[in-house]
């Protein structure tokens, strides 16, 4: 992981949410730029990807794509331990299934490995009908649960179109060098 925040070295980043929240087609949106008709997801996919927007311009990510079906959820852990960020997608069109994405959402979040770890949210799918936009998300997620403390932001996204996805992707790259200049600046001060 890691080295020094100026350099641009690989950042790693882990892709979790729900099943169906389109986690593997915003990995092939951002690989290839174009839209990528995807598998439910056995195991796990990994992409390398260059950033396009702002800072994140040039930046190489290695994003992790783990399976999102509740049997697998418990691996999560293995890949969240040692990642730079963590990116979780939700179905802004499945009212239903956010109250388990935020269960989820919020496991993950307060276990020890991933305390100081910032989280992006994408509320994806912003294209359906009837999709909530993500202040809409961030509340009925009560993602202020993350705490005051955490590295958090929630963007609007549809990985059909690619759209939002390199914004956000670049927000959470500055909350990266963010947590790494805090973590430079706490060791100088011991
Ligand atoms: P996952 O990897 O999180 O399990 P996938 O999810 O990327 O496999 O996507 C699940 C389904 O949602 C796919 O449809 C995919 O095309 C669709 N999807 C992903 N992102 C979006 C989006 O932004 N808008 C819309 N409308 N659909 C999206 P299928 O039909 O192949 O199951
Ligand atoms: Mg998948």
């Amino acid at each position: 992981m890691g080295g020094s925040f100026t350099k641009l070295d690989n950042v790693h980043l882990v892709m979790m949410g729900l099943d169906s929240a389109g986690k593997s087609t915003a990995l092939y949106r951002f690989k290839f730029d174009q839209y990528v008709n995807t598998v439910p997801t056995v195991g796990f996919n990994c992409e390398k990807v260059k950033g396009t927007t702002g800072k994140a311009k040039g930046v190489s990510f290695v994003i992790w794509d783990v399976g999102g079906q509740d049997k697998v959820r418990p691996l999560w852990r293995s890949y969240t331990r040692s990642t730079d960020g963590i990116v979780f997608v939700v179905d802004s069109a499945d009212v239903e299934r956010m109250e388990e994405a935020k269960v989820e959402l919020l496991r993950m979040a307060r276990t020890p490995e991933t305390v100081s770890v910032p989280i992006l949210v994408i509320a994806n799918k912003q294209d359906l009908p009837g999709a909530k936009d993500s202040s809409e998300v961030e509340k009925i997620m009560c993602l202020h649960e993350l705490g005051t403390g955490r590295l958090w932001s929630i963007h609007p996204g549809c990985a059909v179109t690619g759209e939002g996805l390199d914004e956000a992707l670049e927000h959470l790259y500055q909350m990266i060098l963010k947590r790494r200049k805090a973590a430079k600046q706490a060791k100088k001060k011991r």
